[in-house]
């Protein structure tokens, strides 16, 4: 799908959620041109793709630990299956349809559809588990229904992590699933507060979530807090669990313990009862709130993923091509010169013998030839030390940085002259128009904020 086909699509989704965002997929416009023009992106590629438009909560965690009986009571209708066992061997992405009983469609139709931020992963794990992204269907499914809990956004639930069994492709689509959530719960099970049933899990969830820019985006749950009614130990449970948790780096966050009532073992001591019962309703009445709002969230996000995305281009990937093509053109030139100098020293060599030999004009007809042949031969060495040395300097950066990488070869193609190559004559233009973006990025949270913050002063985007 060509750009121009998604900015439509998505103004025509968006334009019954939240007309804010029909200007900022404008602003997303003309991000793209920016990086088109400078060659960052390719024609057919938009940084709208990079985030996700629709509002996405992801349930991950250790396997048992409750994660689709949350879901299902989320909900409003059990459409995915619970039990001891492990059950859920895939993703499972929950939406809204027409239809009133749930309808189960194959991975594929995740994966060929550009609404969803699933699109093309089988191409991405491909690219990590050779193979395996052909077999999206295991690794995928999607589910819709009718019901106003997933009205407006998406739902996922995952397999129980063990990150011993885990192929790189189902880590891959972990941590797609985490970069593109609003809001990731990670699920733990009170049966096994302690470090070591965990220690896999929290290194991959954990120890991943905590690099990411939005680690508030992540809950903490610990789950199936009721079977610390025997012993009421709930606070040395909470406590061993939250070390666990430390011990991989993670110091804040949001910590909540709750349980199922309808799973719930049955306490037979009231007063237990009653205080497990306040500490679950407190904090699912919290996790509740966080995933209902969102779509709130999300509009936020989109605004200041476009503000990272314009300050990320003009204070570090312009900056960036600008030092690469002028170390790709200083190469170039001196390597001209190194080769044009030993052209005409082997020249002069050649002269003097000629006419050391005779001074008929035959051997002045011979020098023009040489002369010419030399000259077409200097051009073609220059035209490949040209793209041998763009080659070595886009390859530099292939890893960290591919849209760098990108850019240097679009700017050192062979009929762009050296001078223009490097006089990086997008660039004053071009940052302008970021700055021009970023200002706009303010306007539109001033929009948002008009929208959402209640005369009374809360704001729910905190
Ligand atoms: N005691 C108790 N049992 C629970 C609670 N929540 C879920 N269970 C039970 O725990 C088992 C596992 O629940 P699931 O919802 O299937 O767990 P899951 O995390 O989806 O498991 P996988 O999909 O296999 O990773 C089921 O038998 C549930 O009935 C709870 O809060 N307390
Ligand atoms: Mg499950």
């Amino acid at each position: 799908m060509m750009p121009q086909e998604r900015y439509y699509k998505l103004k025509d989704y968006l334009s019954a959620e939240n007309p804010v965002l029909l200007d900022v997929i404008d602003q997303y416009q003309e991000l793209d041109e920016v990086a088109h023009k400078i060659g960052f992106l390719t024609p057919k590629d938009t940084f709208t793709t990079n985030i996700s438009w629709w509002p996405m909560i992801s349930i991950l965690g250790t396997f048992s630990a409750g994660k689709s009986t949350f879901i299902n009571n989320y909900i409003g209708k059990a459409i995915q299956q619970s039990g001891n066992q492990a059950v859920d061997d895939k993703f499972t992405v929950v939406c809204y349809g027409e239809n009133e009983e749930p309808v189960t469609l194959p991975g594929l139709a995740l994966d060929a559809d550009p609404r969803f931020p699933f699109y093309n992963i089988s191409e991405e794990v491909n690219k990590v588990d050779e193979g395996e992204g052909d077999r999206v269907n295991m690794y995928l499914q999607l589910k819709t229904l009718k019901s106003p809990s997933v009205k407006g956004k998406i739902i996922i639930d995952s397999p129980g992590f063990d990150a011993d069994s885990q192929r790189d492709g189902i880590l891959k689509i972990t941590s797609h699933i985490v970069d593109m959530s609003d809001l990731v719960l990670i699920f733990f099970d009170a049966r096994h507060p302690e470090p070591g049933a965990m220690r896999d899990t929290l290194t991959h969830l954990v120890g991943g979530t905590l690099k990411h820019r939005d680690a508030n985006k992540v809950l903490y749950v610990l789950n199936q807090i009721d079977t610390t009614a025997q012993e009421d130990n709930l606070e040395t449970v909470i406590a061993s669990w939250q070390r666990a948790l430390s011990q991989e780096g993670l110091i804040t966050g949001d910590f909540y313990s709750i349980y199922d009532e309808e799973s719930a073992n049955i306490i037979n001591d009231v007063e237990i009862s009653k205080r497990l019962k306040q500490k679950k309703d407190n904090d699912l009445a919290k996790i509740i709130e966080r995933m209902d709002k969102v779509s709130i969230e999300r509009a936020y996000r989109i605004i200041k993923s476009l503000d990272s995305f314009s300050k990320d281009l003009k204070e570090k990937k312009i900056p960036t091509l600008q030092k690469a093509l002028k170390s790709w053109s200083n190469k170039v030139f001196w390597t001209d010169i190194v080769v044009l100098v030993l052209v005409m020293a082997s020249f002069i060599g050649l002269n003097i013998e000629f006419n050391l030999i005779d001074k008929i004009t035959s051997s002045k007809i011979m020098m023009m030839i040489a002369g010419g042949f030399s000259l077409v031969g200097f051009f073609l060495f220059h035209f490949k030390i040209r793209s041998f040395f763009a080659y070595l300097e886009s390859k530099k950066y292939e890893e960290d940085d591919k849209l760098v990488s990108n850019a240097i070869l679009h700017n050192t193609k062979w009929w762009i002259p050296m001078f223009l190559a490097k006089s990086n004559r997008w660039t004053h233009r071009s940052v302008d128009k970021l700055d021009g973006i970023m200002s706009q990025v303010k306007l539109f949270i001033q929009k948002l904020n008009d929208q959402f913050i209640s005369p009374s002063g809360t704001n729910p985007s905190k």
